[in-house]
């Protein structure tokens, strides 16, 4: 978990396959849950896959790196 809007609430990052897609979700920490916020990104390149979560632009909002 991490935070990746800025909040100083840490948010819970999905990973899930479907119809031949990967997908990655940022759920928002509303304090008391997740709240839903669409897709971060996608991607229909096979074996991609998080090698982590950290804020590489410098806007204090961290970011998805992923590798394939
Ligand atoms: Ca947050
Ligand atoms: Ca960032």
């Amino acid at each position: 978990m991490t935070d990746v809007n800025g909040d100083n609430r840490d948010d819970l990052i999905l990973q899930y396959n479907y119809g031949g897609s990967r997908y990655w979700q940022a759920r928002l920490s509303t304090g008391s849950s997740f709240a839903y916020n669409g897709d971060w990104t996608s991607t229909t390149t096979p074996g991609v896959t998080v090698v982590g979560v950290a804020d590489v632009n410098g806007d204090n909002r961290d970011d998805l790196i992923l590798q394939y």
